[in-house]
C-alpha cells in the first residue's frame, strides 16, 4: 500500500504526485494541514524528522525527500521508466536533479513566501514568530531571515538570478533537437523542474521564459501529459491571496 502525506499546493509534494501519476499508480492520500503546522506535530515528526511535505509510506515504512521517494518509485515500479537505463545517462540525469534541487527548487521559495505566505504571520509578535520559527527542524534559519515582513530585495534578486540560470539552462539543453530535458527519454527531471516552473506561473513571473521557444514548447507539451491533469487538480493551484 503507498500513502502519500502532502499538500495540495506544495512543490514538493507535487513532483512525486506527478511520478506516481506517470507510473498509474494507486496510492492513498493523507492530506496535511500545512498551514495549521500539522506538519510540525510529533506524530508526523515521527515519519518526517525534517517536519516538510511531502512523506510516502509504502508498506509501513517511510521514504523522505520528494527526489529521493521519487528515485524510490521508480526502483520499486520500474514500468514505464523515467529513468535512463545507461549508466552514464543516468549520471548526467542525476546531475540535473542535483542541480534543480540546490538552484531552482530553492530560489522558488523567496517570491513563495514573499508574494503569498508571508501574510500568515505578519500579525505575529517578534517573541511569537521566534517560537513558530523554533518549531521547524529544516527550516529556523529560512524563516528567522524572512521575518515577518518578507525577504529583502537582494534575496528576491538573487533569486530571480538563479531562476533565470535554470531557465536558461533548460533552454540550452532543449534546443539540441531533444524533446526532454535528458534527451529522448521523459524523465525524473523534466517532473522534478516542472512545479517550479507551475509555481512561477501562479506568481505571474511566466514572462520570463517568454522569450525561450525551447522551454516556452516544453512547457505547453507537458501540460498536455495526463499526469499534468492528474498532478494539478483541485485546489492546488489555488494560492491564498490576502
Ligand atoms: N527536500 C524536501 C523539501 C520538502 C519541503 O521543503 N517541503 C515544503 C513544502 S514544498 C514544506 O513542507 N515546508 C514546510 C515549512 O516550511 O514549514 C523534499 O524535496 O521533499
Amino acid at each position: 500500500m503507498l500513502e502519500l502525506f502532502h499538500t495540495p499546493q506544495s512543490t514538493c509534494s507535487q513532483k512525486v504526485r506527478l511520478v506516481l501519476a506517470e507510473k498509474s499508480l494507486d496510492w492513498t492520500e493523507r492530506k496535511i494541514d500545512w498551514l495549521n503546522g500539522e506538519h510540525l506535530q510529533d506524530w508526523y515528526l515521527k515519519i518526517n524528522p525534517n517536519g516538510v511535505v511531502p512523506t510516502l509510506v509504502h508498506n509501513g515504512s517511510s521514504v523522505v525527500d520528494s527526489s529521493v521517494i521519487n528515485e524510490y518509485l521508480e526502483d520499486v515500479f520500474p514500468t514505464p521508466s523515467l529513468r535512463p537505463q545507461d549508466p552514464l545517462e543516468c549520471a548526467r540525469m542525476r546531475s540535473w536533479r542535483q542541480y534543480i534541487d540546490e538552484v531552482p527548487t530553492t530560489a522558488i521559495r523567496f517570491p513563495s513566501f514573499n508574494k503569498i505566505l508571508v501574510n500568515l504571520w505578519k500579525n505575529m509578535s517578534d517573541e511569537e514568530f521566534e517560537q513558530f520559527a523554533k518549531k521547524h527542524p529544516l527550516r529556523a534559519d529560512f524563516y528567522r531571515r524572512m521575518g515577518t515582513t518578507g525577504f529583502n530585495q537582494d534575496d528576491i534578486n538573487s533569486s530571480k538570478i538563479r531562476l533565470t540560470d535554470a531557465l536558461n539552462r533548460m533552454e540550452a539543453s532543449l534546443s539540441q533537437g531533444n524533446p526532454w530535458l535528458n534527451g529522448e527519454l521523459f524523465s525524473l527531471i523534466d517532473i522534478s523542474i516542472l512545479p517550479t516552473i507551475v509555481r512561477m506561473e501562479d506568481l505571474g513571473m511566466s514572462d520570463m521564459w517568454s522569450e525561450l521557444p525551447n522551454v516556452t514548447d516544453w512547457y505547453t507539451r507537458i501540460q498536455k501529459r495526463p499526469s499534468f491533469e492528474a498532478a494539478y487538480q483541485g485546489e492546488t493551484r489555488q494560492l491564498p491571496s490576502w
